[in-house]
């Protein structure tokens, strides 16, 4: 049974859930309450020294760093793949996923948000416009990838899903939650709105994991 270390806002373990359910592997959630600090804790850091969540259990291994923890289940478990099978391709989709992973995500996590908070002193709103000056950058350029991609608003590449639908669902979802204004993105738009219709998706969605608070 795979173990995925997670928080259920995690933007990170949401892709991750979302590739264990789109590749219907049996796994089970252990929550780490990221607001209490237990991504800190000697039980989690011994296996994660980063402190950071999603961290995967698989044979008695422990993994960190999202996309690595999906390429090791996309080794192990190819259908359906997340990755197309051209060199070219998957190059691209690999662009794609990185500027959501690597340029944006890392920008607007937890710690910076919290550092610019307690230690730079900034106010609730000064925050929030940091927030959404990296996200409008990462999706504007995003949006016109998409275009020149040629994706036809159900997924970001291609006529099927992969590894960067499984960053962007949970990137739009944390802009959401920021009241990040999207009617300047309407490919990324339309792929949250089909993507939200299908199963894996909707059951690796934050409020569907077991250390939701209840609404
Ligand atoms: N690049 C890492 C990012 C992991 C990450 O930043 N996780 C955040 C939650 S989305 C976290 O654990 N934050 C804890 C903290 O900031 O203390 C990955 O893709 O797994």
């Amino acid at each position: 049974m795979l173990k995925l270390y997670g928080y259920y806002r995690s933007s990170a373990a949401y892709r991750v859930r979302i590739a264990l359910e789109l590749k219907s592997l049996n796994w089970e959630s252990v929550p780490v309450n990221l607001q209490f600090g237990e991504q800190k804790k000697e039980s989690f850091s011994q296996h994660n020294p980063q402190g950071l969540v999603p961290m995967l259990e698989s044979s008695g291994q422990f993994f960190a760093q999202s996309l690595a923890i999906i390429e090791y289940l996309e080794e192990l478990h190819p259908e359906p793949p997340l990755l197309p099978s051209g060199t070219a391709q998957r190059a691209r989709v690999r662009g794609m996923a990185h500027q959501i992973a690597m340029e944006m995500h890392p920008l607007n996590n937890l710690r910076v948000l919290k550092y610019l908070e307690n230690e730079l002193g900034l106010n609730e709103e000064k925050k929030t416009s940091w927030y959404q000056h990296w996200i409008a950058e990462g999706f504007r350029s995003l949006e016109k990838t998409l275009k020149i991609y040629g994706s036809e608003g159900q997924f970001c590449f291609g006529e099927s899903l992969s590894l960067v639908d499984v960053c962007l669902i949970p990137q739009v979802y944390n802009g959401l939650r920021f009241n990040c204004d999207f009617s300047g993105y309407p490919l990324i738009k339309s792929i949250w709105d089909h993507c939200m219709t299908l199963d894996a998706f909707r059951h690796a969605s934050p409020e569907a994991q077991p250390d939701a608070p209840e609404e």
